[in-house]
């Protein structure tokens, strides 16, 4: 979902200017273990994401200064992902499970800016 992410949306790239951002670079893949570990972490905690993700949300929003916009070309990238990989799982109900899903995570971890 990374390699989506850089090559549809290239501004994204500016936020990782320390990083080997060429497709399959083992740099971007230990990233993205990063990111869906903590995916798998808001999946845990269904009923409580803010405080699954409550350290994460002041990285993004104190430290690393993520615009709030890029999480909503992240989120389109995740779902282009999961549905190429599951194909026949993903029915119309999959679907916008998923988009709610990622639309709370992507609140929770933008909602410090305010
Ligand atoms: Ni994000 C670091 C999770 C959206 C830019 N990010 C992380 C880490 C996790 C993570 C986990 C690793 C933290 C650590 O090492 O302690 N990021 C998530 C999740 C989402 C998200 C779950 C949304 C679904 N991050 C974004 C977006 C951007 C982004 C949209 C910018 C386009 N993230 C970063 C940057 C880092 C980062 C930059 C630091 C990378 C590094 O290692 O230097």
């Amino acid at each position: 979902f990374s390699s989506r992410l850089f090559s549809s949306f290239p501004q994204t790239k500016t936020y990782f200017p320390h990083f080997d951002l060429s497709q399959g670079s083992a740099q971007l893949h230990g990233h993205g273990s990063k990111v869906l570990g903590a995916i798998g972490e808001a999946v845990k905690n269904i009923d409580n994401i803010t405080g699954a993700l409550a350290t994460l949300s002041e990285l993004h929003a104190y430290i690393l200064r993520v615009d709030p916009v890029n999480f909503k070309l992240l989120s389109h990238c995740i779902l282009c992902s999961v549905a190429a990989h599951f194909p026949n799982d993903f029915t119309p109900e999959v679907h916008a499970a998923w988009d709610k899903f990622l639309s709370q995570i992507s609140s929770v971890l933008t909602e410090k800016y305010r």
